[in-house]
């Protein structure tokens, strides 16, 4: 479930991210009579073909992405891969013949033949489609098994990281022992060679060995800890379905409404300066913007559960850890001050030992 949960992650945020732009430019585009941006296609086919170098050793190995059978990490792919094959961008799939066989064979099947089927009829092609209701079956985030046997736990990653801060947090509630090895990716580019591209083939951290398992993408990595050792420290995705649900939820938030603000703030705010480099205070002010109409939805949202995924501190609120107490040592704080229930939440979750930990390990990392 693990490495299925990498690969719907590396959809969400790496292939997503180009191959929507490259689809918005040669297919909506061209719908809606706007004029194509040749440099926004280019930079991004030049992008997408370096992810699909990745898809393609990938594929090496296995017939799908998370392992032998067709997962939802090959489902969440499906309908950018049909856009881009009706476009020039199929040339990249092409040239690749593991990622050629297996869009070949996802495209095949036959609940994507149905959804063909169905925009087929609202254009105006064949009518009455009935589509069946699918049974629900457990999420990803789902199935535990008590008898797991821990074999060592490897973190590699460098304790400034958002990301990396999500797994660490993750951690130090678990009660897990684990090995930190730093990557120092801003005077290095270890993470871009071998050994640990064969972790992450993106060359990006955090990277997680468990035993012989190799996880990457934070989120991902959160997760199957928590399923793991559900039975260890702090329970942080409930067995409830439908509470599962509502944390899933809110982890989706996190992951493409809350952090895609927030990570640009931080970035200006915190990084930057840092670095000796300007703050844009364009991206600053429109972010500002962002934020605030976010945290309106979450203000109205916390006034019902004391949580985001309910009652219970879940990895739902853990993940906005790193961004939060980042943007706390900026004027950012003060949207968050203005509303009470985010307030007395953002209190509460930087409040907990083990993000205290995390922070340690921040102040430890610069005393050297
Ligand atoms: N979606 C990934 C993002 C990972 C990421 O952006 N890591 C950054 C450090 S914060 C990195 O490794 N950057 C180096 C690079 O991209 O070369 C996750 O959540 O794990």
């Amino acid at each position: 479930m693990a490495l299925v949960s990498v690969w719907m992650e590396v959809e969400s945020h790496t292939f997503q991210d180009t191959a929507s732009k490259l689809s918005y430019e040669l297919v909506i585009k061209p719908m809606l009579g706007s004029t194509i941006d040749e440099a926004v296609v280019e930079q991004n086919q030049e992008k997408l073909d370096k992810i699909l170098e990745v898809y393609e050793a990938r594929l090496a190995g296995s017939k799908y992405l998370g392992g032998e059978e067709f997962s939802l990490a090959d489902l969440h792919h499906l309908p950018i891969i049909n856009f881009l094959f009706g476009t020039k961008i199929k040339a990249l799939f092409n040239g690749k013949p593991n990622v050629s066989a297996w869009c070949a064979a996802i495209l095949a099947r036959p609940a994507w033949e149905k959804v063909i089927c169905v925009l087929r009829s609202l254009m105006g092609g064949v009518e009455n489609v009935v589509l069946e209701v699918p049974i629900s079956r457990p999420g990803p985030y789902g199935g535990r098994s008590n008898l797991y046997i821990a074999m060592g736990i490897k973190l590699y990653g460098h304790p400034f990281s958002a990301p990396v801060q999500k797994v660490i947090a993750c951690l130090e509630e678990k009660h897990l022992e684990y090995e930190f090895v730093v990557i120092d990716i801003i005077s290095t580019d270890q993470h871009k060679q071998e050994p640990f591209i064969s972790i992450n083939p993106f060359g990006q951290i955090p990277a997680l060995e468990d035993g012989d398992l190799k996880l990457f993408e934070s989120r991902a990595i959160t997760q199957y800890l928590a399923n793991t050792y559900a039975n260890k420290g702090t329970p942080l995705i409930p067995r409830d379905p439908k509470k599962m649900a509502i944390v899933s939820v809110w982890i989706e938030v996190e992951s493409h409404t809350f952090n895609q603000t927030a990570s640009k703030l931080t970035y200006e705010l915190v990084a930057k300066p840092i670095f000796g480099k300007t703050i844009d205070e364009a991206v600053v002010e429109q972010n500002q913007e962002k934020l605030g109409q976010i945290l309106e939805v979450y203000e109205a949202h916390l006034a019902g559960s004391k949580y985001l995924g309910g009652e219970e501190f879940s990895l739902a609120d853990l993940h906005h850890l790193p961004a939060i107490n980042y943007l706390f040592g900026t004027k950012i704080k003060a949207l968050f001050d203005g509303k009470p229930n985010v307030s007395a939440w953002c209190a509460d979750i930087l409040a907990r030992p083990a993000w205290e930990k995390v922070v340690e390990r921040m102040k430890h990392s610069t005393e050297k």
